[in-house]
């Protein structure tokens, strides 16, 4: 399987992260990349190689102007006004002042346009999201073309991040672009399959009221998991989109046999849609051991995940999400691959 990846998406380096009260090295940092890249060598996966530029024109298709104009100067207007560390928000439009103007100051500016307060933003975040989405885009142009599957080495990731909002280290919703740009060279259904341990909030939300991208979301019960306020199994859409958003979620300490009972019935729904091709957040961080997660699979689960996917028989293009227990990310990540390409 073909691998698309590109050194720039280690431009974005945050020094900090909020995390149970205190500032922290973040959790989604550039080592990853590093080393499911040394896995995708090690295993002889298949070639490397750099991502086509595609311009913002597929960004603007699924996220606001305005939201994207903020991303491209927060860390300059930020830094301008002497701010002493990174961009972190800390007010927000809430339930009880939910106003009607997006504020002038960068620090209003910033907490409209966050989701979560743990995503610092710092120098080159704009510059590695719009890598990750054009390794998304390369990706999906590959399939597209050879009816290959493909893997996006994305970074930062993607699904968290919605129309014009930012958080859970996602900026550019690099799944929701590539299903939207499939649709526009001409096919008439896309699914989007979410195995990250988090709720697919962005995804949901961008393609919430629309029946040509069908997404699945494999999740922790967002009652007790991150992001907490969205992700529930009686979200299903809305006006034609209704049906076409299927949340499950899962409680914490979740294993893969409940897990993959799951991925069976999501796998079948995703069967049912008439869907043309299949688009994979493959976030890694339902791993036994990781850090800010709690469900319980091991290393060995993952190949028969990448089986099971490859049993709908669809063009598929994975995108890497999150995964942060770093020692096995290329293990567990590549585990899919070679598992979906030994089906
Ligand atoms: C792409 C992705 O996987 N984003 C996840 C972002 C989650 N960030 C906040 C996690 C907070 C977890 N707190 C649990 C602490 C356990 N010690
Ligand atoms: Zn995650």
């Amino acid at each position: 399987m073909i691998t698309f990846h590109s050194e720039a998406t280690k431009l974005r380096r945050a020094k900090t992260e909020l995390n149970e009260g205190l500032l922290v090295a973040p959790f989604e940092c550039p080592e990853r990349v590093d080393l499911v890249l040394e896995r995708v060598r090690a295993t002889g996966l298949g070639a490397v190689q750099a991502p086509t530029r595609y311009g913002l024109e597929p960004v603007l298709a699924v996220h606001d102007a305005a939201y994207v104009e903020f991303l491209a100067s927060c860390w300059e207007e930020w830094k301008a006004i002497g701010m002493a560390g990174e961009a972190i928000p800390n007010i927000w439009p809430s339930r009880s002042m939910p106003g009607t103007r997006v504020p002038e100051h960068i620090e209003g500016r910033l907490g409209y346009y966050a989701q979560t307060g743990e995503t610092s933003i710092c120098a080159n975040t704009f510059e590695a999201a719009d890598i990750s989405k054009d390794i998304a885009l390369s990706a999906l142009g590959h399939t597209l073309k050879t009816g290959e599957p493909s893997f996006g080495l994305c970074r930062p990731p993607g699904h968290h991040a919605s129309s014009d909002q930012f958080g859970g280290y996602c900026f550019f919703n690099n799944a929701a672009i590539a299903a939207d740009q499939a649709l526009k060279h001409g096919l008439s259904r896309v699914a989007v399959l979410d195995i990250d341990f988090h709720h697919g909030n962005g995804t949901q939300e961008i393609f919430y009221s629309r029946d040509d991208v069908i997404v699945v979301s494999l999740h922790g019960d967002p009652l007790h998991c991150f992001p907490y306020y969205l992700g529930h199994a009686d979200e299903t859409g809305s006006g034609r989109g209704e049906g076409f958003n299927i949340n499950y979620p899962m409680p914490p300490g979740t294993g893969y046999a409940r897990w993959s009972a799951a991925l069976d019935e999501g796998l079948a729904r995703i069967g049912q849609s008439g869907a043309e091709l299949l688009v994979v957040s493959l976030g890694v961080d339902t791993f036994e051991h990781d850090p800010i997660s709690s469900f319980t699979l091991k290393s060995e689960d993952y190949p028969d995940i990448g089986r099971r996917l490859a049993e709908l028989g669809l063009p598929t293009v994975f995108l890497l999400e999150g995964g942060y227990a770093v020692e096995e990310i290329g293990i567990n990540v590549v585990n899919v691959l070679s598992g979906f390409e030994t089906a």
